[in-house]
């Protein structure tokens, strides 16, 4: 028995999260179909998240909310608030919080955040702490088994002693639930298995308030029929790829497969993984961590709202770098820490991405903005001052990298008393005392600077700048060849295949949200066109029609800009 079969992992995903955060504080709405929308300008918003009591009159994310209406006449649209003109997903973000501080209650158990509404748990100690106790169906209320749906005490009487491991795990998951509703009032769902990929397999059989247990002796069965890009790490451009390559509809398909053939088609970590995965194998491990590894947020421009001058890419970087600077005050109070490292990206309407990071020791939206700038400044191809070129689609700012915020504070105390012991302030002096004081940009707080005499404040501030135009070269360079090590275990976005931070996922998706609307929106006003272009042919019609077409193509800007 390998160290894999013995695993036991859990993913906790929240039941339709958006709409439990909004009936929590509005108990009008609890128990009646509701769903929360963004953009409500356009038919009603986009659906971002559909209640259950909702889901049962057919009504479903992504679509409209005058479409919800037609089909569940009583639904409640609920809108998410907005802040500088783009979604604010601060209360969302906040009540993922409360399951977190839950679920790191269970010492032994390993938590992995996985997005704002779910995380993966590996509770294979606190399994192995029960394993003597006995486990009956009724501590197993909300429990199905994967191809034991109707007998669940017949499974766990003849299951192997392995598969009764994940019995443990589910009793215990039960706990977690209900520990999860009675702190926070919010329901969840779980799926038990030996793996992260099956546990969130699991997870979506039996929704809402419900957890699946998956056995590894139900996976061929499951697998059968199971659609490639319904498993985890396949759902965007490597599942297309299985599909279309290895001609493979379903993950039976895929199983069917030798290493060799799926070789002629993949590298070899990928051809690995995927032949385990076909087997239901998968061995990545639950990493600790409970906080995001970075925090940013990013606006989308489509069409005629796209960045083309540099008053425009200002405005929009000032916009971007105040919420940044906010959430990482935040932060700070929040976690104790502090992020040293800014990154920016940016997309253009040719088609290209840039990405360029570099330090920064300030959460002063200002000095954020003007970093951000520097770095993108290559960006922009214009030969005048007034413009920018080629046009942004895309301006997105994070910070990562985090410290111990109270580590730094003593670092500032000792560079104090350093300080006490100089006494000379002639400026070869200063400029040693300066390389002394920030031998490298990971030790330097700024605020060492509010302790130091006017001639050395200058060294240590050009000291700094040198450091800083240095070390953003060599970023510049590692970015070109897309190698930061903090997209890892980023989540590639099925809908545009940009690495993303899973806390911010929800966010961009919101940004396709708008996108969608917006086509949806320009193919309206093409068919309106047509239709008028049909009926009236004459000049005069067609010259009235131009004036329609642009008071609506000014409808759709006021639309996306509006504060
Ligand atoms: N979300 C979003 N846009 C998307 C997907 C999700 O804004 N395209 C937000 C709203 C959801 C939350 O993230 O409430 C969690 O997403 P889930 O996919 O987990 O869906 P729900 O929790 O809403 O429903 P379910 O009960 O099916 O998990
Ligand atoms: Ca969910
Ligand atoms: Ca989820």
């Amino acid at each position: 028995m390998t160290d894999e079969q013995q695993r036991v992992i859990v993913l906790i995903d929240m039941d339709c999260f958006y709409c439990q955060v909004e009936s929590r504080l509005d108990s009008d709405l609890r128990g009646k179909p509701s769903a929360v929308v963004q953009y409500n300008a356009w038919k009603g918003g986009g659906i971002i998240a559909v209640n259950y009591e909702a889901r049962a009159f057919g009504v479903t994310r992504n679509m409209r909310g005058d479409e919800a209406k037609a089909k569940c006449p009583e639904i409640i649209l609920v809108k998410v608030p907005e802040v500088r003109g783009k979604a604010d997903l601060n209360k969302y973000r906040d009540a993922g919080k409360e399951v977190m501080q839950v679920l790191l209650q269970y010492q032994g158990a390993t938590v992995e955040r996985a997005s704002v509404d779910e995380a993966y748990l590996d509770i294979t100690k606190l399994v192995e702490e029960r394993q003597h106790k006995t486990v009956t169906a009724e501590q197993l209320p909300n429990t199905f088994v994967g191809g034991h749906e109707d007998d669940l005490q017949g499974w766990m009487d003849l299951c192997s002693p392995d598969d009764f491991r994940l019995a443990i795990g589910a009793a215990i998951v039960e706990e977690m639930r209900e520990q999860v509703y009675v702190q926070t009032q919010f329901r969840c769902s779980a799926g038990i298995a030996r793996n992260k990929v099956l546990a969130k397999l699991a997870c979506g059989i039996h929704k809402p308030n419900m957890q699946t247990v998956l056995p590894q002796d139900h996976v061929a069965d499951l697998f059968s029929t199971l659609r490639v890009g319904k498993l985890r790490g396949l759902g965007g451009k490597l599942g297309e790829a299985v599909v279309e390559q290895l001609h493979c509809q379903t993950m039976g398909d895929v199983a069917k497969l030798g290493l060799a053939e799926i070789r002629r088609s993949f590298d070899e970590k990928t051809t690995t993984w995927l032949y385990n995965l076909a087997r239901g194998l998968d061995h990545e491990a639950v990493k600790e961590r409970d906080l995001p590894k970075s925090i940013g947020c990013g606006k989308n421009f489509r069409g005629p709202e796209m960045l083309d001058t540099r008053d425009k890419v200002e405005k929009w970087m000032a916009s971007l770098a105040t919420e940044l600077s906010e959430r990482l005050v935040k932060d700070k109070a929040d976690n104790s820490r502090v992020a040293k490292t800014l990154h920016v990206h940016v997309a253009m309407d040719n088609g290209n991405h840039m990405s360029r990071s570099g330090p920064l020791f300030s959460y002063d939206r200002d000095k954020i903005a003007q970093q951000a700038l520097m770095l993108i400044g290559k960006a922009n191809e214009a030969t005048d001052k007034t413009s920018w070129k080629p046009k942004l689609c895309n301006l997105s700012v994070s910070m990562s990298k985090f410290e111990d915020s109270t580590a730094a504070s003593t670092s500032v105390q000792s560079i104090a008393n350093f300080f006490g012991k100089t006494k000379d302030n002639d400026e070869s002096c200063d400029k040693v005392c300066a390389e002394e004081l920030v031998p490298n940009l990971s030790e330097y707080d700024p605020d060492i600077l509010q302790m130091l005499p006017e001639n050395l404040k200058r060294q240590v501030e050009s000291r700094v700048e040198q450091l800083q135009a240095e070390y953003s070269s060599v970023v510049e360079s590692r970015a070109e060849s897309c190698s930061d090590d903090q997209e890892e275990d980023w989540n590639k976005c099925d809908k545009c295949g940009q690495s993303i931070s899973p806390f911010e996922l929800p966010e961009h998706l919101d940004f396709h949200v708008a996108q969608e609307l917006q086509q949806e929106m320009r193919q309206a006003d093409r068919q309106q066109q047509t239709t008028t272009a049909a009926k009236k042919t004459s000049k005069r019609a067609s010259s009235r029609h131009d004036e329609s077409a642009s008071k609506k193509q000014k409808t759709i800007v006021n639309f996306f800009n509006k504060k």
